[in-house]
């Protein structure tokens, strides 16, 4: 396991390089071209530059995220050709740079959803919620408008204004897409990525759909053991891969997380953990890492992961928003910190007691 931090870009981004250095037991960064649109092609200098500047730091470009795919690719229209060839062009281009993890998502017009980005806790702290009543009652187009307001300035991932003013088309375009669709577009792009992967040895780590079930009435597929473990015999080659996503997969209760991370043993190839708390079913907020804090048993995550022989990045997720920080939703320095050291302490905790016997 290596402790690794997301960071957007010394443009992007609140935090710096040099705070990152200074959170105990963080040795990667997880970054990406923050200002690629999908489909378009990294060249190798920009890729070669963001790994320069993470190394003149102390620290180790561990992996990408994300290389997003383009809308194309998801519906399978014609022109998804091109951008497949452009994706297989960007995997080139990072595999060049000795870079060997690609975290990506499958998931239509918009990437994560909450319904809110700042909820206030009792202690003060805010954080990223979700609830489906708001949801419910919200046109897709408004979502955007609806969130923008408390995103610190921040754009936020997936949700690009100029990916929001077309929100009417890009629904349009998955009008007649199903999850049966989707999922053999996925495999149609995976099986045309996997020779370049295979010759780079770089690991493709497809992030769980959030929250884990339909929204605005779009299909979703990456949403449980059954469907994650069919995508990996669909297109069964170990550079066709997970990021496993506590909080992501976590938003269905019904997920099981330790024993999915048991079942995918081999083809976890980066983690985000962080913990939810639940207020209903279907209304949660972002909490602290702490097991304490939310609802998931996150020593029993992190023993699953250890059980394993996970090997691959990890990272901390979504943070509160505290001590007074501004930064994009998430994404401060701070919490996340603290869930850095937590889940490194659990780490050690479990390390120490197997080689102990216990
Ligand atoms: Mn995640």
């Amino acid at each position: 396991m290596e402790m690794t931090f997301r960071w957007y870009g010394s443009q992007f981004d609140t935090v710096t390089l040099q705070q990152i250095r200074q959170i105990p037991g963080v040795t990667g960064v997880i970054s990406t071209l923050y200002d690629t649109a999908p489909g378009e092609v990294w060249p190798q200098e920009r890729i070669h530059a963001l790994k320069a500047e993470i190394e003149a730091a102390g620290l180790r470009l561990s992996g990408i995220e994300s290389v997003n795919v383009h809308d194309a690719i998801k519906v399978g229209s014609p022109e998804r050709e091109q951008y497949i060839a452009n994706y297989i062009e960007t995997l080139e281009n990072l595999g060049k740079e000795d870079i060997h993890l690609v975290c990506y998502n499958f998931m239509p017009v918009f990437d994560w959803t909450r319904t809110e980005l700042a909820r206030k806790r009792p202690d003060g702290s805010t954080v990223l919620a979700y609830t489906q009543k708001a949801v419910d009652a919200i046109q897709p187009e408004k979502m955007f408008e609806s969130i923008a307001g408390d995103a610190n300035g921040a754009i936020l991932p997936g949700w690009e204004p100029e990916r929001m003013a077309h929100v009417k088309e890009l629904f349009e375009m998955y009008r007649d897409i199903d999850n049966e669709k989707l999922f053999d577009n996925l495999c149609y792009f995976l099986r045309a990525i996997m020779p370049v992967c295979g010759q780079y040895d770089i690991k493709m780590a497809i992030h769980p759909d959030d929250p884990a079930w339909s929204v605005f009435g779009l299909p979703r597929i990456i949403i449980s053991k059954e469907n994650i473990l069919r995508l990996m015999r669909a297109v069964d080659d170990v550079h066709n891969g997970v990021t496993f996503c506590s909080g992501s997969y976590g938003t269905n209760l019904e997920n099981n997380l330790p024993e999915m991370i048991r079942a995918l043993k081999g083809r976890i190839h980066f983690a985000h953990v962080r913990n939810l708390k639940f207020n209903a079913p279907d209304d949660f907020e972002e909490s602290a890492h702490l097991s304490s804090d939310g609802t998931f048993d996150m020593y029993e995550i992190m023993l699953a992961l250890y059980e394993t022989g996970f090997s691959g990045p990890i990272r901390p997720d979504h943070g509160r928003m505290i001590w007074g920080e501004k930064a994009m939703p998430g994404y401060g320095l701070y919490d996340r910190a603290l869930g850095a050291a937590y889940l490194n302490g659990l780490w050690e905790a479990i390390d120490k007691a197997k080689k102990r016997g216990i």
